[in-house]
């Protein structure tokens, strides 16, 4: 099915469960069962959630999603870059289940566990910078960025916080206000959380010159404004994510991430790096900000920390972490022991599979593929992206004007050819990959095909 990019870069591993690599069709999508249930859940379910494939899942591992009629689809998505290691891993399988048998929850800030401290213990490790570093545990992304936003809010004594055009952040109140997009994030849920300014962001693609001008002339847009509009000395945090997510694969130009952080250090101001989506190899670094050797203050990850289970975190520079007020953070299920175990098992598949490299390894699949695909599609304005993370900006040929319907074109066509493909994009016009780190490279050439023949079908 569709033609098909051949290379033997992928070493085989294993994909987890027994479940046959291959994309497999056997009903149309969504098939009877699947609608089926799809018709209770629309009872059931609060209608405002959204549905990227009307398919009901029943099992998945390695590459696939095999749904309640037998169809095996290719996964390019991660359930949104959470299952780095592939779903029901070997590790966070046996780790959970021993976790599972021995106790479900304490609550670490009434009887502590060795589970919550291994994984602190893991993230102050792999993340960048030999500096003294702790960590803090909650439940999800959104809660990870609330915790460094209090946290370099106590440490500096100061409240305003810095975030950029195209952010995204999270959908709690004050992750709300530092999202950038209105809808559907936003929309009808004020007021929002105050103390929130929003710079710039350096795109490279929509700005009118090259990626170095850019760089430094956004730098000094933004420099420029927290001085006059905010005052350096009044700001706790500048956020931003490394490459950002929902915002369409946006990577900021070379030079750009560590003129910020600079900045920051020279007026007193936490630079925090939101590693929720980028986090965990799947960049081809095991945290973003590596790229260009960034030092971050504080970083929060969730999303490919466990293997599927809520779990998330803010690690950085202990005297950050230890400014907080006796109780001053927690929660009761963050640092959960059995999402704790996951996370221990994921973090295990990550190093010994060297899961790191197959990421790099993937991202020059899909870039060889994807810039074929460019040269003959005109629709298609830039491909950009690191490591296992990448995207297709959609534009209307021969400009830069968003095209949402080609977006929305292709990734249905791939639907129905058996390939989930997610959109990103303050322009929704944005189609990006995030394949399990453990994808195969049959499989992986077989997505990149079908995403071909749907450009050629356009
Ligand atoms: N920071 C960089 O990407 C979550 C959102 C999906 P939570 N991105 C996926 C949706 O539509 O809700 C994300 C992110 C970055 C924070 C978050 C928030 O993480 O675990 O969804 O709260």
């Amino acid at each position: 099915m569709g033609k098909t990019f051949t290379s033997d870069r992928l070493p085989p591993m294993s994909t987890g469960p027994n479940i046959p690599q291959e994309l497999r069709l056997v009903t149309s999508i969504p098939g009877p069962k699947s609608q089926e249930i799809i018709k209770r859940r629309n009872e059931a379910v609060s209608a405002s959630l959204g549905m990227a494939i009307p398919v009901v899942v029943e099992k998945a591992g390695g590459g696939v999603i095999v749904d309640v009629d037998g169809n095996s689809i290719i996964d390019m998505g991660a359930g949104i870059a959470v299952v780095n290691v592939g779903n029901s891993a070997d590790r966070v399988v046996e780790n959970v289940i021993n976790q599972v048998k021995a106790f479900t929850h304490t609550c670490f800030m009434i009887a502590p566990y060795l589970g919550y401290i291994e994984v602190c213990e893991a993230l102050n490790r792999l993340t960048p910078g030999t500096h003294k570093k702790k960590s803090v545990l909650l439940n999800s992304g959104a809660e990870a960025v609330e915790n460094a936003i209090k946290i370099a809010r106590a440490y500096t004594k100061r409240q305003a916080v810095v975030v950029f055009e195209h952010g995204y952040h999270g959908r709690t109140n004050l992750t709300m206000a530092m999202t950038a997009k209105n809808m559907p994030y936003k929309e009808g849920f004020g007021p929002f959380a105050s103390e929130i300014y929003r710079m710039p962001m350096a795109y490279p693609f929509r700005f009118n010159g090259d990626a170095a001008t850019c760089a430094s002339e956004t730098l000094d847009v933004v420099t420029h404004k927290i001085e006059k509009e905010i005052g350096a000395k009044n700001v706790a945090a500048i956020v931003i994510e490394p490459i950002q997510g929902e915002g369409g694969f946006i990577v900021p130009p070379k030079g750009f991430l560590p003129g910020l952080a600079k900045f920051a250090k020279d007026n007193g101001i936490v630079f925090v790096a939101d590693e929720v989506q980028t986090g965990f190899g799947r960049t081809g670094k095991m945290f973003a900000v590596e790229h260009e050797s960034v030092d971050a203050d504080l970083i929060t990850t969730a999303k490919g920390i466990a293997g599927g289970f809520p779990l998330a975190g803010v690690t950085g520079r202990a005297e950050m972490l230890d400014s907080v007020h006796a109780s001053g953070l927690g929660g009761t299920f963050g640092g959960n022991p059995v999402a704790c175990a996951a996370a221990l098992g994921a973090i295990a598949t990550i190093e010994e599979e060297k899961l790191v490299d197959r990421a790099n390894a993937i991202g020059k699949i899909m870039v060889d593929a994807l810039t074929a695909m460019a040269k003959k599609y005109p629709v298609i304005g830039e491909i950009r992206g690191a490591g296992a993370m990448q995207a297709i900006e959609l534009v209307k040929p021969g400009t830069i004007e968003p095209n949402n319907e080609a977006m929305s074109a292709v990734i249905k066509y791939c639907q129905q050819k058996g390939v989930l493909i997610l959109s990103a994009g303050t322009y929704a016009n944005v189609v990006r990959l995030l394949p399990p780190l453990v994808m195969p490279e049959h499989l992986l050439n077989q997505a990149l095909g079908i995403i071909d023949e749907a450009f050629a079908s356009l």
